[in-house]
């Protein structure tokens, strides 16, 4: 693999597996940090974890703890990132911040995706992406998520954008930025907590093989843009959008009232949504997750296949 800056360091699974060209999953920690709360954080990662090793991939779960740029994390590493209560949410604008100033933080898929091309690693698994807020118009809060997909080669396997969000234009921005977006099994764009929306999806394969061709292709036509795989949310753990959205438009119109910009956004809605649904949020993100994270290993598995 390419040599790596002298903050980097490399967990011995994924040094191995990178240095003998076998799949690797990298997955994000702003989910770990920011995203869900202590202790269902570290059971979360952890499940994660084991479900990409089950399918036969090597999980590389990236973060900064204390000012070391982690490229997997053993389960000590783990539980201490759950824990710590101050962690930054970096993305790219501020990745070199938390590093230089020896902090601890949580990697946005922005961040993560930087850091995976960095290391060569192919596949990537979260819940969902960020993208356009709600009222972008005014507050102009557009995730930098967006147009890191649109000049960093990783695929990115998401349950769609989440339904906090102006999910049209998020659709919209992605393909201004030439972001390959690709249902799994599905003609719409699955909106996160719910499988399918009334967006109809740009592309659609109905396999993890498909889709590592695909990705071979547009690696000859050396295009410098992510491919967002839309993967839904199992039907078992679906929340319908009739009762979802009543949560979404409580928390958004209570973040309105108590003025909460910027990064606090997307932190926010996900815990009051976490409290007004008394925990099945949670339950229907930890299970979306997980579907993902199988996916992202039968996709880099089939793409470290011999060609047959
Ligand atoms: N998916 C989840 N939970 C999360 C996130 C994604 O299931 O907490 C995080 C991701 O790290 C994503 C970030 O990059 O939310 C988006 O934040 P923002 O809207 O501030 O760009
Ligand atoms: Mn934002």
């Amino acid at each position: 693999m390419n040599a790596l800056p002298h903050f980097v360091d490399v967990h011995a699974d994924v040094l191995d597996a990178l240095n003998n060209q076998k799949p690797v999953v990298a997955l994000e920690s702003t989910i770990i940090t920011h995203g869900m709360p202590f202790p269902d954080n570290v059971d979360m990662a952890t499940s994660v974890e084991q479900e990409i090793r089950q399918r036969g991939a090597v999980p590389a779960t990236i973060a900064v703890l204390d000012g070391r740029l982690k490229i997997g994390l053993d389960a000590e590493e783990l539980s201490r990132l759950a824990k710590v209560t101050d962690a930054l949410k970096i993305s790219r604008a501020d990745i070199a911040f938390a590093i230089s100033q020896k902090k601890s933080a949580g990697t946005t898929v922005a961040a993560t995706m930087i850091v995976a091309r960095m290391a060569g690693i192919r596949v990537f698994a979260t819940g969902g992406i960020g993208g356009v807020h709600a009222g972008a118009e005014t507050s102009f809060d557009i995730s930098a998520d967006l147009t890191e997909l649109g000049k960093t080669d990783v695929m990115v396997v998401a349950a769609g954008a989440k339904a906090i969000l102006d999910v049209p234009k998020t659709l919209e921005v992605l393909e201004t930025q030439g972001v390959a977006v690709v249902g799994y099994r599905t003609d719409t764009l699955p909106a996160f907590w719910t499988a399918e929306s009334d967006l109809e999806i740009p592309l659609r394969l109905d396999s993890a093989n498909e889709i590592a061709e695909f990705q071979k292709v547009r690696d000859d036509l050396r295009l410098e843009a992510g491919l967002l795989v839309a993967n839904p949310i199992p039907a078992d753990d679906e929340i319908p959008s009739n009762i979802i959205n009543g949560y979404i438009e409580t928390a958004q119109s209570e973040m309105a009232a108590q003025g909460i910009s910027g990064k606090a956004v997307t932190p926010f809605l996900l815990q009051r949504i976490f409290e007004l649904s008394e925990g099945r949020s949670l339950k229907a993100n930890i299970a979306l997750v997980k579907n993902n994270a199988r996916l992202a290993a039968d996709i880099a598995v089939a793409f470290h296949a011999p060609p047959r």
